[in-house]
């Protein structure tokens, strides 16, 4: 058994890094906006993470099951890629086990000589994932790492000269705006090398009513999952949100082309929140955007690929078109690394 993690030190990141007091600032400063804003990073908790679960188990929530059918059946085109040298598969996050697995058990039954190489930012989340594997995949290498994600894939860099094939599954890339989505993709350029691979998952624009019931679910575990950043604020900073007194709003924009959700003030409330040592002010009615879930048509994606380093390989589309898992290729003239 080769199951391991690593915590990279990260000298400056750690001096500055002081999760509590960051989340107090963004909250500081997203609640005092004309426009109230609550960032999507802040949902995932352990509660908020265990709400995203179940949002994967939703019929409505289309987005999980297309991305398996994917998987599932482009295995062998996703294989051919990689085969031929070995590789690092370096999964950006924690990652959803159940889709991760089908790679995994499709590249060790084909002898693929590979190690599994997850980077998240959670050291409890990648204790559960090194040891999911080291029971579920006994002959498999995992050498899961704690940090940020350029600081693994640099971390990883210098240490083993491998190819990598880099999996960014899901579509997290949605909750970033347009510019954000270009420098972290960008950013993931400048990690790489010249010809490794890149699958990233983007969910497609379609029919505005799935759109909306993915997002406003019958059972009301979107709005619990939205609901659960004031509730984070309460355990986390002291707040004294009353949550009876806000409501879930999904809806689609359409010059955005994005699921946008909002928590929505159901009265005219003052709410104190403890470690921030102030009282914030909302009207009946006011809005707090809280997540972004932008959409996309191919086109767009492919022009995202050439602006930030990549050359498209193949799109892995599932049989209903409501889902894209994109592989890219880095490119880079032969003498450069980066930067
Ligand atoms: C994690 N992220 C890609 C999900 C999405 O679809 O934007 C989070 C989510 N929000 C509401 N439902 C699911």
């Amino acid at each position: 058994m080769a199951s391991s993690y690593s915590v990279i030190k990260q000298e400056d990141y750690r001096e500055t890094f002081d999760a509590k007091h960051l989340f107090a600032l963004d909250i500081l400063v997203g609640l005092s906006e004309t426009r109230k804003r609550i960032s999507s990073k802040y949902f995932y908790d352990a509660r908020g993470s265990e709400l995203f679960t179940q949002i994967t188990n939703l019929d409505e929530y289309y987005l999980t099951n297309c991305e398996l059918e994917v998987l599932s059946d482009c295995q062998e085109s996703i294989i051919g890629l990689v085969r031929n040298e070995p590789f690092n598969l370096v999964e950006l996050g924690a990652g959803d086990g159940r889709k991760t697995k089908i790679l995994l058990e499709h590249f060790l039954k084909t002898n693929c000589d590979f190690r599994y190489v997850p980077i998240d930012i959670s050291e409890s989340a990648m204790k559960d994932l090194v040891i999911d594997c080291g029971e579920n995949f006994p002959d498999l290498s995992t050498n899961g790492l704690v940090s940020d994600y350029f600081s693994g894939l640099k971390w990883l860099n210098n240490r083993y000269k491998r190819r990598n094939f880099v999996i960014f599954l899901g579509s997290s890339i949605g909750n970033f705006t347009h510019a954000e989505a270009r420098e972290f993709l960008r950013n993931v350029w400048n990690s790489l090398h010249h010809d490794d691979i890149v699958l990233a998952g983007f969910d497609l624009k379609k029919d505005i009513e799935l759109l909306l019931s993915a997002y406003n679910d019958r059972e009301g575990v979107t709005a619990a999952f939205n609901l659960n950043v004031l509730e984070r604020i309460n355990n986390e900073l002291g707040g004294e949100f009353d949550l009876s007194k806000f409501r879930h709003f999904g809806t689609y924009d359409v010059f955005l082309g994005a699921m946008q959700s909002y928590l929505v003030s159901l009265e005219r409330q003052s709410v104190f929140i403890r470690d921030i040592g102030r009282a914030f002010e909302f009207w009946p009615w006011e809005p707090i955007h809280t997540e972004y879930s932008y959409k996309y048509l191919i086109s767009d994606i492919h022009r995202l690929a050439e602006e930030t380093g990549f050359r498209v390989e193949r799109d892995l589309i599932d049989s209903k078109g409501y889902f894209v898992d994109s592989i890219w290729r880095v490119v880079k003239p032969r003498e450069s690394n980066g930067n």
